[in-house]
This record gives structure tokens, sequence and C-alpha cells, in this order.
């Protein structure tokens, strides 16, 4: 064997075995056009959604719309009629989305309608108004051919109501993932089936430059009835400034809405942060209310900037987001976190 190679294969030895996940959380996160990125590894298929859009040269927001309806029509996960109920048994839904030019649209607490982010969407196309809920925003999306679906809860739905009532305590989990691989095509599940969070969110830029979000959301598994989270409020769950940037969140939606959240990570964006520290300074500002309760629950906000560039953070380790661009196909980042 010669010299040569001996040092080459002692060398190999001594170079640790990096994890995948570390190439990812270093990897290269700068710029290119289009692009979509979205919460959780289930982020993925959303993306592959949003993609048969953006690659043909169309719309941001069409292809968040479409990267949303993926995930809503997934029956039996954990987002959409799928979704857990609330305490009383019934799937309540909030989504709201936004384009380039402040146009949005809202839709909370609805039920038995399979695609409320196209709702939100013919809101804010069709009406004078940002948001509808409840029986208005059913009636409203009836009269544009939607149709009634889901009396039933999902199988996974049942299940976990089944055992929630064992106890009818409120205690919101931390949305965590554990299932990590990029090439999986189910979204990811914890390891007893269930998943772990409830929510979608997808912000992407189009081969023009152009900004769009879309959120959509069973919101918190066994709520009260009514209860309506972040996801559908315009600043928390969700805002694009398309001179700046746009940002989402996923996690406790009361936390959010506190600090107007994607409204805040925006803000911070304009003042010249990168979206990875703008969405760390939001972060921050929930922690900081009260570090302590901070430890009980998750919020993840992710941001992508009018460059192309995107960033993420979270409260808790274990808030997963996937890219999708020319450059990054199919890409599972792990967020960076408060509690380490
Ligand atoms: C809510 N933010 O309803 C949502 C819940 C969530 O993953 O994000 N779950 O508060």
């Amino acid at each position: 064997m010669s010299k040569r190679r001996t040092f080459i294969q002692q060398l190999a030895m001594l170079v640790p075995v990096i994890p995948v996940w570390k190439i990812l959380e270093f990897k290269d996160k700068s710029a290119t056009k289009p692009i979509t990125i979205a919460t959780w590894d289930s982020g993925v298929e959303v993306n592959e959604a949003a993609w048969t859009v953006l690659s043909d040269g169309g719309k941001a927001i069409d292809a968040v719309e479409k990267g949303a309806n993926f995930i809503e029509n997934t029956i039996n996960c954990c987002v959409g009629l799928g979704g857990n109920p609330d305490r009383d048994g019934f799937v309540t839904l909030d989504a709201c989305i936004m384009d380039d030019k402040y146009n949005c649209g809202s839709v909370a607490f609805l039920q038995n309608i399979r695609n409320p982010i196209s709702v939100a969407r013919k809101i804010m196309e069709t009406t004078p108004h940002v948001m509808l809920v409840g029986d208005g925003a059913k009636k409203f999306a009836l009269s544009q051919g939607f149709k009634i679906e889901g009396k039933r809860l999902s199988k996974q739905a049942q299940k976990e109501y089944k055992n929630w009532l064992k106890t009818s305590q409120y205690k919101p989990t931390v949305n965590i993932e554990q299932t990590q691989s990029s090439k999986s095509k189910v979204p990811a599940r914890l390891q007893d089936g269930s998943y772990n969070h409830d929510t979608m969110g997808i912000v992407a830029m189009d081969q023009n430059g152009d900004l769009s979000g879309a959120c959509t959301t069973s919101g918190m598994g066994f709520k009260m009835h009514g209860r309506v989270g972040d996801s559908p409020i315009i600043g928390a769950g969700l805002y694009v400034d398309n001179a700046i940037g746009a940002a989402t969140s996923s996690g406790q939606g009361e936390e959010v809405i506190r600090i107007c959240g994607t409204h805040t990570v925006v803000e911070m964006m304009r003042l010249g942060k990168s979206p990875e520290e703008a969405c760390r300074i939001a972060v921050e500002r929930i922690v900081l209310i009260n570090p302590e309760k901070a430890r009980l629950f998750q919020v993840g906000f992710l941001a992508l900037n009018k460059q192309g560039e995107y960033g993420a953070y979270a409260i808790q380790p274990g808030f997963n987001y996937a890219v999708k661009s020319n450059k990054d196909d199919g890409v599972i980042f792990k967020s960076d976190s408060y509690f380490k």
C-alpha cells in the first residue's frame, strides 16, 4: 500500500461522521427564485404541490393555495377535516391567505368544508371583507360551490378523541417532529402514529419575485368550542409584505397573537434582520413574557425575504421546515431554538 493511500485512510478515520441533520443546519441558504418553503416535514409534499405552479412560471398566490390544498386533502392527516376535534367533538378549521398586494382573506371556525384556504381566497377576491367566521363562512362557502364533507371524524382523530375523553384535560402538547426523512411520502408522525401538529404554513416567491403565503389548520386539538388561534389572523399566523418578505407560524396560537407574531417578523426583516434573526427576535419576545411558562409550549416562525433568503426559529427543538427551489429539492431543515 502506498504511503499516500495510508495517509488518506488515516485522515479519513480522524474526520468525525457528520450527521445529515448537521449538514442541513449549516447548508447555504442564499437566494434563488422561484422558491417555496413550508412548515414541518410534511412541507415536503406541500412544496411539491406548490412547485407544479412555480416551476411553470405560475404565481406565488396560486402556488401557496395549491400547497395548502394538498395537505387539506390528505384526509387522516393532522391538518384540515382529518385533524383533531375540539372538546365537544367537532373539527373546526381556520385559514388565511395573503398575496403580493396586501390583499388578504381569512376564514375561522369553519366546519365541514374541505378546503378552508380556498374559501379564504374567495373571501379575498369576491367580497369586500377580509374575514368570515362560523355559519356565515359556511353559508358563503356553499354559495361558492364548496360541498359539505367530513361529518365523521377521521380514524386517527376518533382514536385521539377517545383517549382525550379519559381525562378531558386541555393540555396542549409541545409540537415537535421525530420522523425526519426528506423522502417520506406521508406527513411525519410520532412513534404512536399520531401527528404532533395541526397546522401548515407556506410562503413562496415566484419567478417574477412576488411573494405570497397561506396558513391552514384544524387548530389546537381539544380546544374550547369556538376557539380561534393565530392561523387565520393576518399578522399573527401569516403576513406578507411584497417589498420586504413573508412569514408564517406554527405552535400555540394564543402566544403568537399576543405579539402579532408574523407581523413582528416581517417588521424585523424591514429593519435589516435576516429571516432567521427576525424569527429569533419574535420568539424571544414571546419567551421573555414568561420564560418559565414558555418551557411548556412550542412556537415556531418561518420567514422568506424579498431576496429569496429564508430561515426559522422556534422556542423548542423539533421545528422542521421544508424547502423546494431549483437549488434545494425536498430539503428539510431543522430550525434552531431558544431552549436547546
Ligand atoms: C393554533 N397555531 O390553532 C395553531 C396550532 C398549530 O401545529 O400550529 N399546531 O393555535
